[in-house]
C-alpha cells in the first residue's frame, strides 16, 4: 500500500509539473506572436487608409482610427475565408469622431492570404485598404 501511495504522489507531482510546463509554452507563444497594428482612416492623402496594406499574421489585433475627412468604416468584401469570416471581421457602423478606434482580432485559424476591405461611404472615391495573414 506504502509503494501505491508513493508511486502515486510521485505521478501527481509529474502531472502538475507537466501541465504547468504546458501552459507556460502556451502563454510563451501567445504573448511572443500576438502583436497589434495600427491604421489611420483618412489621412494627409486625404480618403485614404495609413497604411493601405498591412501584413499581420492570425491572431493578430488590427485596430483603425478615424483620421481626416469622416466617418469611415471598414468593410472586408474579398476575403479567403469566404463570406462569414469577412462579415465577422467588417465593422459596418459608420465612425464619425475624429480620434476614435476600434479593433478587430483576427481568428488563430484565420487562413493565409489577402483580405480586403473598404471603407462604405468613400469606396467610389478609392478608400480601400488590404490585410495580407502571413
Ligand atoms: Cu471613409
Amino acid at each position: 500500500m506504502k509503494f501505491f501511495a508513493a508511486a502515486a504522489r510521485k505521478l501527481t507531482i509529474v502531472s502538475v509539473a507537466l501541465v504547468m510546463m504546458v501552459a507556460t509554452f502556451f502563454l510563451n507563444t501567445a504573448d511572443a506572436s500576438a502583436s497589434e497594428v495600427m491604421i489611420t482612416m483618412g489621412g494627409k492623402k486625404g480618403l485614404v487608409f495609413e497604411p493601405a496594406i498591412a501584413t499581420i499574421k492570425a491572431g493578430d489585433t488590427v485596430t483603425w482610427k478615424v483620421g481626416a475627412l469622416p466617418p469611415h468604416n471598414v468593410q472586408f468584401n474579398k476575403t479567403p475565408g469566404g463570406p462569414a469570416l469577412g462579415a465577422s471581421l467588417s465593422h459596418k457602423a459608420l465612425e464619425g469622431k475624429k480620434g476614435k478606434s476600434f479593433s478587430v482580432t483576427f481568428p488563430a485559424d484565420a487562413p493565409a492570404g489577402e483580405y480586403n476591405y473598404f471603407c462604405m461611404p468613400h469606396r467610389g472615391a478609392g478608400m480601400v485598404g488590404k490585410i495580407i495573414v502571413g
